[in-house]
């Protein structure tokens, strides 16, 4: 095989560098040769990938203008992090690995944040970025974008690897994929040198070389011992609980989840993307009773969802402890993909280690052996413990949310949101903010699964016109995005990507002028303070420029009409909810991770 190549979009090109396909006296062979940016469609396409997320340039642009005429969806978005962004979310809905196409340095290190992201929230993704000319980046000669790629992705990935060959790239995208979906899913860099494109190579032997991965991610059943172990501990506890994260939501396993959960009759409580997969107003959800579940409860069973500082690592005062480091005394089973995972904060007494799916099966057919079928509720005075607690906060909520303050607060607005999604559940919200994030968690119901996406394990903003993109385009639903105005400013020019493709998606921005408030004065009076923005911003216009719906909304009626219209018109709208700037609080829900300087200028 001849690895001549020539790279792409290069203004200066020698004789050696032109492409075999191109030399004289090879005419009659063209049809036989196929090259690189081809074996690349077809590995993806060989491995049912029908979309990538993008933008364009040295060395990429052919291979996006080249999967798009050989009917892969190419979307083509204002700034890479967002392309990347929207192919995890991709991952997350679809089990597919999001494709994330970028150019070298410049354009991967924009990516590398959704890369980043992607691992430590478990979504299936690619990265696949072009690269410079090998022989320049490792003898550090300056190429035009040069960088070790490879070396930087590597500690944010959960595999990287690098294509140098044509006939390579077959393995190099099966194993991607591979690494993407099996197991648990993560983040994958593949890194495909410019050179790599133009390589041209006989088009039979090109095709031998191609793979389509059998069974990219296997099930993996749990061992018998340790169900029935799981169980056994179940069984006698007097105060059960159930946690159910978004690795249950990913697994897809809706039903069976359902059936374990209600087959249980134990409370539960939904992490924030796992709200949905049992409607939140169903009655053993116990979201409205969150500080008296965990600390009350004896015996808790995780199901894809990790001890971390969401659920404060299992541990402190959340979990009834004396103090921060001090255990609560709760005893844990924990469902899970990874081996791992298990007592990373604390001890797990039962740990089940498969695929969600397999392993909630093989809960359920436990607990249908057990005393012939009819598994025994939780004890009364825990269950009506826990009802009537959630009877009380959610009479209080009712009393807030009827509330009707001029101007709007994050209740009055978050009310009507509440009311849209009740009567479209089938519209996926994406949701990002600190006051705005948290209060739409705990105001807005979910009523079907994998529904609600947002900003995920690291509290990450700039996910939300990424996410809205890829969730219009995976679902075809009516996409409905309530943002903070800070988080909104992260990924707002991609509402011109929105308005493009023409996409049904409604972005709100409950706008406070500011992150968290938008009261904060510079001491000094020199500056606005950093917290803030320009007062009364007109970000509707932003999607009027081009060609989208902008309305002002200052009260929840207006916002509801919006809203409505929006849905109705399926047409590319962002309502700018004008929200009182003394309504959040610091950090929202999470003040106390903020160290706040002891004297306050
Ligand atoms: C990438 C990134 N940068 C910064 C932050 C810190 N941060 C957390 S929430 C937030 C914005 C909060 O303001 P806004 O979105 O307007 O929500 P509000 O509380 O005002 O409703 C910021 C900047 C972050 N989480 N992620
Ligand atoms: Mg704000």
């Amino acid at each position: 095989m001849d690895h001549v190549a020539t790279k792409p979009g290069a203004t200066t090109a020698t004789a050696s560098d032109t492409p075999k396909t191109a030399a004289a006296g090879e005419v009659n062979r063209q049809p036989q040769e196929t090259d690189g940016f081809q074996l690349v469609i077809d590995a993806l396409k060989l491995n049912g990938i029908d979309t990538i997320f993008t933008l364009p340039g040295i060395p990429i642009t052919d291979l996006t203008r080249r999967s798009q005429a050989e009917g892969i969806r190419v979307l083509a978005f204002r700034h890479e992090q967002n392309a990347g962004y929207a192919a995890s979310i991709a991952g997350f809905l679809t089990q597919k690995p999001g494709i994330c196409l970028t150019v070298s340095a410049p354009g991967f290190l924009n990516g590398l944040n959704a890369l980043a992201h992607a691992t430590v929230n478990c979504f299936p993704m690619i990265l696949i970025s072009g690269s410079s000319e090998r022989e320049i980046v490792d003898l550090q000669q300056g190429d035009y974008e040069e960088m070790d790629q490879l070396a930087i992705a590597k500690p944010v990935a959960k595999a990287a690897y690098r294509v140098l060959h044509a006939d390579d790239i077959g393995v190099g995208i099966a194993r991607a994929i591979r690494a993407a979906v099996s197991g648990r899913p993560g983040g994958v860099y593949l890194d495909l040198p410019a050179k790599l494109f133009a390589q041209s190579i006989d088009v039979e032997a090109g095709k031998r070389t191609l793979i389509k991965a059998v069974d990219p991610a296997p099930k993996q059943i749990p061992a018998p011992d340790a169900v029935k172990r799981a169980l056994d501990l179940l069984k006698a506890a007097k105060r059960p609980l159930i946690i159910l994260g978004k690795g249950a939501a990913y697994a897809q396993a809706d039903a069976d989840i359902k059936l374990l959960v209600e087959k249980s009759g134990i409370p539960y409580l939904p992490m924030s993307m796992a709200k949905g997969l049992l409607p939140d107003t169903h009655e053993q959800c116990a979201s409205a009773a969150r500080s008296f579940v965990l600390p009350g409860a004896d015996v808790v069973m995780l199901i894809g969802a990790r001890l971390n500082w969401l659920l404060s690592h299992g541990k402190g005062k959340t979990w009834g402890a004396k103090t921060a480091k001090d255990w609560g005394g709760q005893k844990f089973i924990q469902v899970d993909i990874s081996p791992q995972e298990a007592d990373s904060n604390v001890r797990i007494d039962a740990p089940v280690v498969g695929d969600i799916g397999s392993c909630v099966s093989a809960l359920l057919a436990g607990m249908n052996a057990t005393e012939g079928g009819s598994w025994a509720k939780p004890p009364a005075d825990w269950l009506s413990a826990v009802t009537e607690k959630k009877q009380g906060n959610v009479a209080k909520m009712a009393e807030t949310l009827s509330k009707n303050p001029t101007p709007m607060n994050f209740h009055s607005a978050l009310n009507v949101v509440r009311d849209i999604i009740k009567a479209n559940p089938d519209a996926i919200l994406v949701n990002e903010g600190a006051n705005a994030l948290d209060f739409t968690r705990s105001i807005v119901d979910m009523y079907k699964p994998r529904k609600r996406i947002d900003v995920g394990t690291w509290g990450i903003m700039g996910v939300g016109m990424g996410y809205c993109v890829a969730a219009a385009v995976t679902t075809k639903q009516q996409v409905i995005a309530v943002e903070g105005d800070s988080a909104f400013g992260f990924s707002g020019m991609e509402v011109e990507t929105i308005c493009r493709y023409n996409l049904p998606v409604c972005v709100v921005i409950l706008n406070n002028n500011g992150v968290y408030k938008g009261t904060d004065v510079d001491p000094t009076g020199r500056d606005p303070a950093p917290t803030v923005f320009v007062k009364g911003a007109r970000y509707e216009k932003l999607m009027e420029a081009f060609g989208g719906v902008g309305v002002v909304a200052a009260t929840p009626s207006e916002l509801r009409g919006a809203m409505e219209e929006a849905i109705r018109s399926k047409k590319p709208t962002l309502i700018n909810a004008v929200i009182d700037e003394n309504a959040g609080t610091e950090s929202g829900r999470i003040t106390s991770l903020n160290p706040a300087a002891k004297k306050k200028p």
